[in-house]
Order: structure tokens, then C-alpha cells, then sequence
């Protein structure tokens, strides 16, 4: 580039020179030079860098928070550290709390823009792409969930790239490709948009060295006040469940990674040196109390986990939270989790009627076996949370009252109920079909916290209603008697309240699990402000 500036500084002073000169020439002359130097010198650079691959990509997320929620998306937190870690540009815009969503996209100059949809949400996401497309020019790929098990979103307009299974190896390529100006249609795991017509690639095998992934990226969350300040934070050790629950994700997941790329290692952990190393930079930049792991299944492996233990409490020491399956707990797991500061464990009982629970959950365990590991998380004062889902196919609102006293039982800190909602071809799912519970072609509702989609004819609002007082009437039993008249009830406002209010109190003050601090408050009052700017039209 100097040799180029020297070369038009030359020419004008030649052309300056000149005999045959008139007044005006120099000026023209040096105007054309400069003009030309401009020209030649932007293109030259970014020609020759995009050459030598040297403009790092921009790869921007968005995503919409659960409504009151501040739980770290740990996927996206992946792909941002692996770009980020692979020369590339990353960050994360949340639409709820973002001050002018469409201002910042804009200004970001985004060339791809990635998104991590759950069934039900498309919808959500597809709008956006479109409005985000008035004022910025950018490559759109949806991950996660829903395009994982629904890869034909790709069919939509709004869709460029869609990302199935795990997305960390795939997204770096993907930028890799794109800064070389290379075709990037073929790459695993992608299917791609080209000329109109869709690429569909296989997915490759997992990584099974967790380790050499980054650390998930926090840095992107410090412009948010409460996620910057919340001292609860997630983390994941591994990856994976070994089961197969009909309603939930594993299962499918499991099977397409088997068939289509032969892998037969599906459940991974982290070292367990590279899960405290992590622990520990965390605690050092951020404000750090609780550890919520998210694992699937923290307790999976024994063996690990009584390492982890032993490290954990000497070098991190701070309370933490964690899931477990009852089949898995006895005494000496439940001594591990104590070592390590365990102050709450998350349990699944989901149906509190074994039949339901084994032939359509597909979850053998018994009553007893639950009680047993709740009666020594109670033994060593650890707190439970359970897990439930009422409005299941097959389930009557008499079995639903059973999951009410198999939880009583258990008497765990906060009973956690959904309204049973069939993910898209779950094995759950295409039983509903199969039995008429469901329409094919049923479209997912958000949330499982508002409505049961499933053909329970009468009962349908019974479910919904006792949604709302499953986890008082737990802690009050005699309540039930009221609960079984109100849930008779058109579904209002008055339960939803009841019901947000009794789960905050305890999410905060009993279970550690929200950060019950200044944070939290204001977060609730950025929601607010975001509602009345939605009202107004700056954001979305
Ligand atoms: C923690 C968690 C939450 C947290 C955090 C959500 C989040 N986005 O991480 C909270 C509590 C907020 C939550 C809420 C909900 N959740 Co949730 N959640 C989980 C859980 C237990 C762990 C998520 C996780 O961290 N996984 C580990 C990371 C590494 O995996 P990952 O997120 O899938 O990301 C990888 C790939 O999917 C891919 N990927 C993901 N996004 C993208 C984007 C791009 C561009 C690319 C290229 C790749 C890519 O690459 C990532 C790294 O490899 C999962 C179960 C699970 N084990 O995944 C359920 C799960 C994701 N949740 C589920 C559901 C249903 C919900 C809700 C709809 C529930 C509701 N409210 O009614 C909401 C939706 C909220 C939302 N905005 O998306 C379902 C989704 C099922 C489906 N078919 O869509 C799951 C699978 C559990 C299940 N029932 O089977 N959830
Ligand atoms: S144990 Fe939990 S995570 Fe594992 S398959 Fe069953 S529901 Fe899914």
C-alpha cells in the first residue's frame, strides 16, 4: 500500500511539472490521484485480506430470555467461546433487554446471525429474522432443539442455514469457509440454502474431548445488568444422558447421532480438573455464589463424581445445585454431593402412578425407590425440587392427585410441575398422534406453563388449573379439598398469580436457585421498561 501512495504522489508532482500545465491541472490531477488512492487502497486492503483470510468474521446471536428468567444460555455461551477462540468476531444481543434490538443489530454489521430455537418458538424467531432484515444484511442459521428435530424450517424464507446436533465444530467451519470465500454448502451437520435448492448434510461424530472446547463465553453478558450480577451461574460438566424417556429430547437425539454418524458415545464428561479450573476464572471475574450445574444427569458416573467431590471442596467450596435420577442415588452418592457443598438436588418423579410412569414415560422406577432417595437427601439436608408434569396422555385427574401425594411424601423444598407438552417426534409425541390425542401437524405452544395442546376433552382446563396449585397443595395438604373445586374453574388470572408468586418465594429464598439479590429486582424492573418500549415500537 505505501509503494501505491508514492506512486500517485509522484505522478502528480510529473504531471505538476509539466510545461503544457494550465492552473487548473495540478488540482485535477491531485483530486483524481487522491481519489484513485482511495479507491484502490479500500479495495486493495480487503481484497487482500479477504485473500489471506484475514477479516474475521462477525457472528452475532439474539435470543429471547425466558420470561422472568436469567438462565445462562449455556449453548450459545459454546459457540461464542469457540468462534471467539477461532479468530472470529462473536457476541449475544438478548431482545428482552436489549435498549433498541433493531439500533444494535444494525451497528454490529453482523455477517451471519445465529439463533437457538426450542419447538414452539420458530415463530418468535422467523418474525424477527424478518423485521432484522430491514436494517441489516446477514446470513441467518438456526440451531438447537427445533431445527435439530425439524431441520424442513429450512423450507422458510427467513432461514439460510440450519445447524442439527451439536453446533461448535459446525459453526466454526462454517465462518472458516466464509472468510476463504469458499463454498461452505457441504459442511456436516449443516443444511444449506444454495441456488434454491437445500444441501442436506450428515451430521459428523460428537466431540469426545470436552476439554479442548473453551470455557463457555461470559464476557457477552456483562452489558446486561442482572445477568452481569446475578451470583448465581450455570455451568455444564458433560454432555449426554444414558436414558430414554418418551417425552424427552435425549432419546432422539441419541438415535439420530447413532444412525446417520455411527457414534455409540454419547454420554461425556469434562476432566474434572477442567471443570474446576473453570470454576475457579469464573469465580475470579465474576460474582459467583451459587453454582447451578445443568447437566442432564450430574450423578451419572460414581466415579467421577466422588473425584469431583474431593477436588470441588477443597479448591471451589461454594454451595451448588445439581440433577439426579432416583434409580442412581444411595448413600454414598448422596455423601459425594454433601462433600461438595450440595445445598439442593433437582428430581424427576414427573407421574406419581408407576404405570403411567413406566409404560408411557418410559421411566422404570418405582414409588419407593423415589421416597428412599428423598428420604436421605432429607438425611444429610440436602433440598429437593422435584420435577412433575401434569395433563400426560392416558392420565386422569385422580392420577394427577396421586403425583400430588407421592410428592407430599417426598416432601421436597418446591414441587416443579409443566403441563405436559409432546415435543415434536419425541416418542411421546407419536404416541399422541397415534392415539388422537394429537394433530400431526399441531403447533407447539412456547411455553409449558400455559395451556395443555393435547385432547383431554373436559379435563383439559382441570390440568391447567391444577398446574397452578400443584406445588401448594404439596406444601398445604389441606388445600386439596379447595384445589379439586377451583381447578373446576374457567383458568384466570388470580391462579396464575398464586401460582408465579409461592415458585419466586422459593426459587429465591429457599432454593438458591435465582439470585435473590439487587439483581433480581432490577431485572424485573428492565422487563417492565422493555414492555413500555415495546409499546412504543423500540424493540422488538
Ligand atoms: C437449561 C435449559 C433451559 C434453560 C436455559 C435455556 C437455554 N437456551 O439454554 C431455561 C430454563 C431458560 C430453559 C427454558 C426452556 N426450555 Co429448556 N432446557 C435446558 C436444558 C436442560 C439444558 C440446555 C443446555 O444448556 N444444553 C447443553 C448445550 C451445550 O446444548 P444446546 O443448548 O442444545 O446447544 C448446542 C446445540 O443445540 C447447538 N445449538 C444450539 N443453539 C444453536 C444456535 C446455532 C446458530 C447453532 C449453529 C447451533 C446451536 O450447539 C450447541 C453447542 O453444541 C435442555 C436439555 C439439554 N440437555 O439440552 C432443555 C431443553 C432445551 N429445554 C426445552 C424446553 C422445551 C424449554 C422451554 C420451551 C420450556 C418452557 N418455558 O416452556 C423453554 C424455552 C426457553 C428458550 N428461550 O429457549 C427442551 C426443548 C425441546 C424442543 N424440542 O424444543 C429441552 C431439550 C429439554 C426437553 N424437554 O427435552 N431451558
Ligand atoms: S433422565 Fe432426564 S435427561 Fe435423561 S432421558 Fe430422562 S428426562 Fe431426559
Amino acid at each position: 500500500m505505501k509503494g501505491h501512495l508514492s506512486v500517485t504522489k509522484m505522478l502528480a508532482q510529473v504531471k505538476y511539472c509539466d510545461s503544457i500545465h494550465s492552473t487548473c491541472f495540478p488540482f485535477i490531477y491531485l483530486v483524481a490521484a487522491a481519489v484513485t488512492e482511495y479507491i484502490t487502497n479500500a479495495f486493495c486492503v480487503d481484497y487482500i485480506q479477504r485473500l489471506h483470510g484475514l477479516i474475521p468474521m462477525k457472528c452475532l446471536f439474539v435470543y429471547k430470555t425466558a420470561s422472568l428468567d436469567i438462565t445462562d444460555p449455556m449453548g450459545i455461551m459454546c459457540l461464542i467461546a469457540n468462534v471467539k477462540k477461532h479468530g472470529h468476531e462473536s457476541d449475544l444481543f438478548l431482545t428482552n433487554l436489549e435498549p433498541n434490538l433493531f439500533k444494535a443489530v444494525a451497528e454490529y454489521k453482523p455477517d451471519v446471525i445465529g439463533f437457538s430455537v426450542t419447538s414452539g418458538s420458530e415463530p418468535y424467531y422467523l418474525e424477527l429474522i424478518r423485521r432484522l432484515r430491514k436494517h441489516a444484511k446477514f446470513i441467518s442459521i438456526l440451531g438447537g432443539p427445533h431445527p435439530t428435530f425439524f431441520p424442513e424450517i429450512i423450507d422458510e424464507p427467513e432461514v439460510d442455514i440450519i445447524c442439527r446436533g451439536e453446533g461448535d465444530d459446525a459453526i466454526v467451519a462454517l465462518l472458516n469457509k466464509m472468510q476463504a470465500g469458499e463454498d461452505y454448502s457441504m459442511l456436516p451437520n449443516l443444511w444449506v440454502k444454495k441456488n434454491g435448492e437445500v444441501i442436506k448434510n450428515q451430521i459428523m461424530p460428537l466431540n469426545h474431548s470436552l476439554d479442548s472446547l473453551p470455557f463457555p463465553d461470559r464476557a457477552s453478558f456483562l452489558k446486561y445488568y442482572a445477568y452481569a450480577h446475578s451470583s448465581v451461574k450455570h455451568f455444564l460438566a458433560g454432555r449426554g444422558c444414558p436414558y430414554d424417556c418418551a417425552y424427552c429430547f435425549n432419546h432422539k437425539l441419541k438415535k439420530m447421532y447413532r444412525e446417520e454418524a455411527n457414534e455409540t458415545q454419547y454420554c461425556r464428561l469434562r476432566s474434572v480438573e477442567n471443570v474446576v479450573q473453570e470454576l475457579e476464572e469464573v469465580r475470579k471475574n465474576y460474582p459467583l455464589k451459587i453454582v447451578y450445574f445443568h447437566d442432564d444427569l450430574f450423578i451419572m458416573n460414581r466415579v467421577w463424581l466422588k473425584e469431583f467431590a474431593e477436588v470441588y471442596s477443597k479448591r471451589v467450596g461454594l454451595p451448588m445445585i445439581c440433577y439426579v435420577r432416583a434409580n442412581l442415588v444411595n448413600e454414598e452418592v448422596v455423601k459425594s454431593l454433601k462433600l461438595a457443598n450440595c445445598v439442593t438436588i433437582a428430581m424427576g418423579i414427573e407421574s406419581g402412578n408407576e404405570e403411567l410412569r413406566k409404560i408411557v414415560l418410559n421411566r422404570d422406577m418405582t414409588n419407593a425407590k423415589i421416597v428412599e432417595a428423598a428420604d436421605l437427601f432429607h438425611k444429610y439436608g440436602i433440598s429437593i425440587m422435584t420435577q412433575n408434569m401434569v395433563g400426560l396422555p392416558d392420565e386422569t385427574v385422580e392420577n394427577a392427585f396421586e403425583t400430588i401425594a407421592v410428592n407430599a411424601r417426598v416432601k421436597p423444598a418446591y414441587a416443579w410441575a409443566s403441563i405436559f407438552q409432546p415435543y415434536p417426534r419425541t416418542a411421546l409425541w407419536h404416541y399422541c398422534v397415534k392415539k388422537g390425542y394429537l394433530d400431526a401437524t399441531h403447533k407447539q405452544h412456547a411455553s409449558y406453563q400455559v395451556e395443555s395442546p393435547i385432547n383431554k376433552g373436559q379435563t383439559k382446563r382441570e390440568f391447567e388449573n391444577l398446574h397452578k396449585f400443584f406445588a401448594l397443595c404439596i406444601e398445604f395438604p389441606s388445600l386439596i379439598p379447595l384445589a379439586r373445586r377451583l381447578i373446576k374453574w374457567p383458568n384466570n388470572i388470580l391462579y396464575n398469580l398464586i401460582y408465579r408468586g409461592f415458585k419466586g418465594y422459593t426459587h429465591i429464598f429457599r432454593l438458591k436457585m435465582s439470585s435473590g439479590e439487587l439483581g433480581f429486582f432490577v431485572y424485573l424492573w428492565g422487563i417492565m421498561l422493555y414492555k413500555l418500549r415495546r409499546a412504543i415500537g423500540r424493540t422488538y
